[in-house]
């Protein structure tokens, strides 16, 4: 049985944080409060509405229905001129290497990831043709920690969950995929993911070696 590979967007495979936090910093400014990078770090691989929602908790700020949705609009307008220049520049260091070894290997790839605009941030760095499935913040209905984003990726890629490998960035990521049985991959800092099976600054400090143990692995 081949292995599947499932990749989170955000904080994986390109920094959008940065330009999520610019267009949330925007809103929040525009509301009468500050949003600082700290602040920012609680919004990583959480859904958009639920970013919305931590946003006016901190500014305090009550909102009706319709304002809460012209929000929505509003963030996503504004981050998507942030994204619109994105080019190949913008890939994290060492990822290609990973997915060239996987793809050359012909073992199935899948994307993971909350974000609804996964798709053409993929198209404009150049990475869409190296992924079988895309699963991402328009196919899931239960944002991570809860499981369904990656069980959905491994259905689509015909591959058992056990036999799943995961990276992601966040916290409540490595939890999805600790929860649907996969092996979870942590990207980032060690004690921040202290949950995932095995942990790396990042895609330099992956040898493709490792990747073929886990091919080998039972
Ligand atoms: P969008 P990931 C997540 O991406 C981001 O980390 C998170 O900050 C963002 O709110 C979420 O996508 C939704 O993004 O507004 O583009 O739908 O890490 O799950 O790839
Ligand atoms: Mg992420």
């Amino acid at each position: 049985m081949k292995k599947g590979f499932i990749f989170d967007l955000d904080g994986v495979i390109v920094d959008t944080a940065k330009y999520h936090y610019l267009a949330w910093k925007n809103l929040a400014n525009e509301l009468g409060f500050e949003f600082t990078k700290e602040q920012n770090e609680l919004f990583k691989g959480v859904s958009r509405k639920r970013c919305l929602e931590i946003l006016l908790e901190i500014g305090e700020v009550e909102a009706t229905q319709e304002q809460f949705d012209t929000w929505m609009i509003e963030k996503n307008v504004d981050y998507l001129k942030y994204i619109e220049n994105m080019d190949a520049s913008e890939i994290l260091p060492d990822v290609p290497k990973i997915l060239d070894y996987l793809k050359d290997r012909n073992h199935p790839i899948a994307l993971g990831s909350a974000s609804k605009n996964a798709q053409p941030i993929l198209e404009k760095v150049g990475l869409l043709s190296y992924f079988d499935v895309i699963v991402d913040g328009n196919n899931v209905t239960k944002a991570k920690p809860d499981p369904e984003v990656f069980l959905l990726a491994a259905k689509q890629l015909g591959v058992n969950s056990s036999d799943c490998v995961v990276f992601e960035d966040a916290v409540a990521g490595v939890q999805a995929a600790n929860s649907a049985k996969m092996i979870s991959i942590g990207i980032g800092d060690e004690k921040v993911l202290s949950d995932a099976r095995y942990n790396f600054k990042d895609f330099t400090e992956i040898d493709t070696n490792f990747i073929q143990d886990l091919i080998n692995k039972n």
